[in-house]
């Protein structure tokens, strides 16, 4: 017989790990599997960008004032699609939508999770095929089941999460999870039109040497910030510097990079926006979430991303996560300075 490689889908993959948890009924595997067929569709539209009347600007602004661009509103309308489909999710929040979507068929409202996405991240790389992703992440509600869900069941620290992922269309598509077990990493092959287990069991090294921040903001940093940015410059044979800077403006594309390789992102907050600019809800709790199942990090700078309770929607927070090692060194710069101010 001839020698074959496994193939294993992500269907598979959840439907195996459902198996393993006794008493499972397969809610948030039918969940996971219309996000993936939802990534699918948007992963088609992706690809096919140049071609169909898709990008550009939508013409409309979010809540948060940024322009829509037509590949956003596309995304969240076939993630909603696919959730609301599944008869597993009772609510929706999302960047693109100032408020949560709730649905009202009798299955959704009895449904036992909710979900919060930014549909389509790293906007501003859409028009010039550079990686751009979706983020997820996944609440078991508190608000009775059989009755519409609140934005209470929205509101719950990132340590409550039930599952957490990003889809990357990037040089191939992507898509990484986390249900709390560590974390897995699955490539779509076209071929097929599966994502495929291609990255099982994912590790953050200890330490790394790629540092990300968008250093166009300089001037707008902490002391603290700025000054490790000097670090990571300096040369010092013991700890590998200078390290290397790595910036694409998607925070998915950074992330996952550094998630791979070892690194440090950062999007702290500046003299402009005091409370940085990455959005709690769905996208650093996701990140962070996945990041610690990696064995990496994520704070604001002081505090565990996963254990500030929101108290809105579309809250900001500023951003460190990476390695674990280069997280701690880039706190105490934070930390001796701002004892100095
Ligand atoms: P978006 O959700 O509107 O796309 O914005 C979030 C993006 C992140 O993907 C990325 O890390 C960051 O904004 C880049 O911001 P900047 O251009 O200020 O560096
Ligand atoms: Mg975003």
């Amino acid at each position: 017989m001839t020698e074959h490689q496994t193939v294993q889908t992500l269907n598979q993959f959840i439907i195996h790990r459902q198996t393993q948890h006794e008493g499972a009924r397969g809610e948030l595997s039918r969940l996971l599997h219309h996000v993936g067929i939802a990534a699918k569709i948007v992963n088609r539209a992706v690809n096919k960008a140049g071609l169909m009347d898709i990008l550009g600007n939508y013409g409309d602004k979010n809540v948060q004032g940024e322009d829509q661009q037509k590949l956003d509103v596309f995304a969240d309308i076939h993630f909603i699609d696919a959730l609301k489909a599944s008869g597993e999710c009772a609510a929706i929040a999302s960047e693109e939508n100032e408020n949560i979507i709730t649905f009202d068929d009798e299955m959704s409202k009895n449904a036992k999770y909710v979900f919060c996405m930014d549909p389509l991240d790293g906007s501003s790389n859409i028009d010039v095929n550079v990686s751009i992703g979706t983020i997820f992440s996944i609440y078991k509600r508190i608000s009775p089941r059989g009755e519409e869900a609140t934005i209470e069941d929205f509101l719950q620290e990132g340590t409550k999460q039930v599952a957490a992922g990003y889809i990357i269309y990037g040089s191939s598509t992507m898509l990484v999870y986390t249900t709390g077990n560590g974390v897995n990493g699955f490539t779509l092959d076209p071929s097929i039109g599966e994502f495929c287990l291609s990255h099982p069991n994912i590790k953050t090294p200890e330490k790394g040497k790629i540092y990300s921040i968008n250093e166009g903001n300089y001037i707008n940093f902490p002391t603290g910030v700025k000054k490790y940015i000097k670090y990571c410059q300096e040369k010092d044979v013991d700890t590998g510097r200078p390290y290397t800077s790595r910036y694409i403006g998607s925070l998915v594309a950074d992330f996952h990079r550094n998630l791979l390789k070892g690194g440090i992102f950062i999007y702290p907050e500046t003299n402009k926006n005091p409370t940085g600019k990455l959005r709690l809800l769905y996208e650093c709790n996701p990140i962070a979430f996945i990041a610690e199942q990696a064995g990496a990090q994520a704070t604001d700078g002081h505090n565990r991303i996963l254990e500030i309770k929101p108290t809105e929607l579309h809250q900001r927070v500023p951003f460190y996560t990476g390695s674990n090692k280069m997280i701690k060194r880039a706190e105490e710069f934070l930390d001796f300075f701002e004892s100095e101010e």
